[in-house]
């Protein structure tokens, strides 16, 4: 009887262990039923959200089983994980990216088709989740993506903020701000995890303790208030692969440990308010991209982030038997994405010697040697430094470790360079300014193995200028990882026209793959078959990008001109400024030719439809004046009927992951036109080269990488150098150069009111020499010349085709799939593992 139990036990589970069936009938049935009984609605009542949550939680089920079983699976392997800690993920929409990844997007489509609802329909019903503020984030995203499809064991680290980044609206001709509630419909990616629950601890103070045995000195942090940390996951599927890794977000509840006095003190409801104050820990992102807020509660949730996916970490490092602590950097690699979660190292110290007893040489080996820490800026406003009194007052414990790790690594500066004090002092994690601050750039390299930039020429910047001394004491720790974007997001979902024309002359889909395959596509840019249809497809991609704009902006833009592309967050340094003036002065241009008759010129005249979107921080009012700027001289100009469809110009407003996939298909040129050195990568440029588009861009990031990769002749490169920058910088202030004229007429239009009342005063003075610290005056001249030089190049419309198409096959250095090779090769020392299942059906890949 035993044995027949046994037998019928393992039949069941045999037949339990497949994969769900992925027939078209079979995800019918699933979305139905996800309807019907996830969702409690009626089947039969047409309601597209919940038949987009619906097929969401069908494809979630199905991404489940891979999910669990290659955690599975890399347990078993014990192989290395990678970690990678971000306070920012812009993950965009996910149901074609999962369907794509499953290879069930087409019986997905042909399955909702009979239910009568189309994919790209129900596509537009997912909101993104806004959980980043620019490029980094999107990065972090990209990352994901490649770390999954790589099959590389690797989990995601974020927060759950309750709302993502502000909504952008134009009210009364300027940016308004709304809140952006992304969970209002619930999102059915995630999986809520009540059972992956931490307490962080804040605020207390420390006190020293005597061992009575052996007399050693321990640190000890008592009081302050504890915070519950509790797991969200969703999974991060690999294409083609059955790999699925996953990122986890943590959410900030109210601690259940309840203060018992209070509640028999007749205090219940005192104690349960002040328990609650814990929930906003998790509530916003703050907005500012490039900009370091400086808030309280910034430093509180990065500290409740580290805190939490540490102790995440070593739990589930630690269920391992065979694991010894000592042995954690061979097991684990963790990486800052920026400095944002570099609390880590003081946190991790924390964990190994007063939880594990760990003493301190072991414990800082163990730190060191297992986290890495990738810098994306030098701008001085972006780096982060908290005032002393505040880290001590909420972290006390924290602080006393940093002092220590300060303590160490000075005395090992003084011993390298003795006699050298402002050496000594420039080095200091601790500014003696008043009050004292703590840089968490310096923490992050002494505490880290190995310290990255984002692009060649910003690697260099580290190395040179703001990190100099550090890198003569360590050479080694520095590398560079030049930037890269998932082309599979990228080109494959965002651009299925051009995606199927590329497969089609290439006669195979590999690229996907492997991007360096679009190398092929060289040899056929002239070809004229190809370039018929790579046109086509350009025109069709501008066709559903006019309609979004005639949409979203009410202005009938024509799909033959050329669609101009500027498009990021707005911030000085990216001189969307610049780009305006020059819009300004082309339409000046334009309505003097006119006046007087210069018809042969007019002609010559390319029509231009100039795009912009971008957010710029609440707070940031120079950046807001930019977008009434914008707007201003967008209305003069798309309501002047004398210059026809010459130009028009406008300002698409919530720029976010889903409308860049409507833009950069669209786009035949892009702007990347930052003052040299101030990018450090830029991620877009490679987007738009990926799709298509020619870069205009200044000597900045890694549009010098483009560059090389393209060739000279298919960009438009303009502008001072990062070196140049820098001389120009001192000798401004004193040589007082002349304003090139075209700009000083612009500027006397735009104060004399020719584009509205407002005559943006403050905006135009920053103009002047003394002001000018993003060398708008010094390179308008020149980005004009290359503005021409793109018109000429456009008029030509067999050459332009073929300058795009080169500059597209040139980009598979820019995929994340290179650069997360070089990650694991150059940092993390990991290997990948592909899961393959030995005995599920896996009918559906
Ligand atoms: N703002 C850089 O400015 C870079 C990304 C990703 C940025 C940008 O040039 O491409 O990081 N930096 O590396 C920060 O966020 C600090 C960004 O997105």
């Amino acid at each position: 009887e035993e044995q027949e139990l046994k037998e019928k036990k393992e039949k069941l589970w045999k037949l339990l262990c497949t994969y769900l069936p992925c027939d078209v009938l079979s995800l019918q049935k699933s979305i139905v039923q996800h309807v019907e009984y996830t969702l409690a609605r009626r089947r039969y009542k047409r309601d597209k959200c919940s038949f987009y949550q619906a097929t969401a939680i069908s494809v979630r089920d199905r991404l489940i089983e891979r999910w669990t079983d290659t955690q599975q699976y890399l347990s078993s392997k014990d192989s290395k994980r990678v970690y990678y800690l971000s306070l920012e993920y812009l993950l965009g929409r996910n149901l074609q990216n999962a369907m794509s990844c499953l290879a069930l997007r087409n019986r997905y489509a042909a399955a909702l088709e009979e239910l009568g609802y189309s994919l790209e329909e129900l596509t537009e019903e997912e909101r993104d989740p806004g959980l980043g503020s620019g490029g980094l984030g999107r990065l972090a995203s990209c990352f994901l993506d490649s770390l999954a499809t790589l099959n590389f064991g690797a989990w995601g680290y974020g927060l759950r903020y309750k709302f993502g980044l502000f909504e952008q609206r134009l009210i009364s001709k300027a940016q308004a701000e709304f809140p952006d509630f992304w969970l209002k419909e619930g999102y059915p990616w995630e999986v809520e995890r009540p059972d992956v629950q931490y307490l962080v601890r804040m605020y207390g103070e420390v006190e020293d303790r005597v061992d009575p045995e052996t007399g050693e000195v321990k640190v000890a942090w008592k009081g302050g208030e504890d915070v519950l940390a509790e797991g969200f996951d969703i999974p991060v599927p690999g294409f083609h692969t059955l790999n699925t890794n996953n990122l986890r977000l943590w959410t900030s509840k109210a601690s259940c440990e309840f203060d018992l006095g209070s509640f028999n003190d007749g205090q219940y409801y005192a104690a349960i308010e002040e328990k609650e104050r814990s929930e906003p820990l998790t509530s916003v992102l703050y907005p500012c991209d490039n900009n370091a807020p400086g808030k309280e509660l910034r430093l509180r949730q990065q500290y409740f982030f580290v805190s939490a996916t540490l102790q995440d970490i070593l739990r589930r490092y630690k269920k391992s038997p065979s694991h010894g602590l000592l042995d954690l950097p061979n097991k684990v690699a963790i990486q800052l994405n920026e400095t944002h979660p570099a609390i880590a190292i003081p946190e991790l110290m924390r964990l190994l010697l007063d939880d594990e007893n760990l003493c301190w040489q072991d414990a800082w080996h163990i730190v060191h040697n297992t986290c890495a820490y990738t810098n994306h800026t030098v701008m001085p406003e972006a780096l982060e430094i908290w005032p002393l009194p505040l880290v001590e007052q909420i972290l006390p414990r924290h602080l006393r470790i940093i002092y220590e790790i300060n303590h160490q690594f000075l005395s090992e500066v003084r011993r390298r360079w003795p006699g050298d004090p402002q050496r000594v002092a420039r080095m200091s994690i601790i500014e003696e300014s008043e009050p004292k601050m703590v840089k968490m750039a310096h923490l992050a390299i002494i505490g880290c193995h190995k310290v990255n930039g984002v692009a060649q020429v910003h690697t260099g910047l580290l190395c040179k200028s703001l990190f100099r001394d550090f890198y003569e004491m360590w050479p080694e720790k520095f590398v560079n990882i030049t930037n890269g974007v998932n082309h599979r997001r990228w080109m494959l979902q965002a651009n299925p026209a051009m995606s199927a024309v590329i497969s089609k002359w290439l006669g195979t889909h590999d690229w996907v793959h492997d991007l360096g395959r679009l190398e092929r596509l060289k040899e056929l840019s002239s070809n004229p078959e190809f370039q018929r249809d790579w046109q086509e497809m350009k025109r069709y991609n501008k066709r559903k990008l006019a309609e979004f704009i005639e949409r979203t902006c009410d202005v009938d833009v024509d799909a033959d001109a050329m669609f101009d592309v500027h498009v990021k967050r707005i911030h000085e340094y990216k001189r969307q400024f610049m780009n305006i003036l020059g819009v300004a002065y082309r339409y000046l241009r334009i309505l003097s030719l006119l006046a007087e008759e210069k018809f042969d010129e007019l002609r010559q005249v390319v029509p231009k439809v100039v795009i912009f979107a971008g957010k710029a921080a609440p707070n940031y009012s120079v950046a807001k004046d930019v977008i009434k700027l914008i707007i201003a001289i967008a209305d003069t100009i798309n309501s002047d009927t004398r210059i026809g469809g010459l130009l028009k110009v406008v300002f698409i407003p919530n720029y976010n992951v889903s409308v860049a996939e409507v833009i950069i298909p669209g786009s035949d040129l892009s702007q990347h036109i930052s003052t040299a050195g101030f990018e450090a990568s830029g991620t877009s440029n490679m987007k738009f080269c990926m799709n298509g588009s020619l870069l205009l861009g200044s000597r900045d990031g890694a549009n010098l990488e483009i560059e090389q990769s393209v060739g000279r002749a298919n960009i438009f490169m303009f502008g001072a150098n990062t070196k140049e920058v820098r001389t120009l910088q001192t000798t401004m202030q004193y040589r007082k150069p002349q304003l090139d004229g075209r700009l000083a007429h612009v500027t006397q239009e735009i104060r004399s009111g020719r584009f509205g009342p407002t005559s943006f005063d403050s905006l135009v003075d920053s103009l002047l020499p003394e002001n000018d610290r993003y060398m708008v005056g010094h390179d308008f001249g020149s980005y004009l010349e290359a503005l021409e030089v793109s018109d000429a190049a456009f008029r030509k419309p067999e050459e332009w085709t073929a300058k795009t198409i080169v500059s597209c096959a040139s980009m598979s250095r820019f995929s994340s799939d290179r650069c997360i090779r070089e990650y694991a090769e150059k940092i993390w020392n990991v290997e990948p593992h592909q899961f393959r299942p030995p005995n599920k059906n896996t009918s559906s890949s």
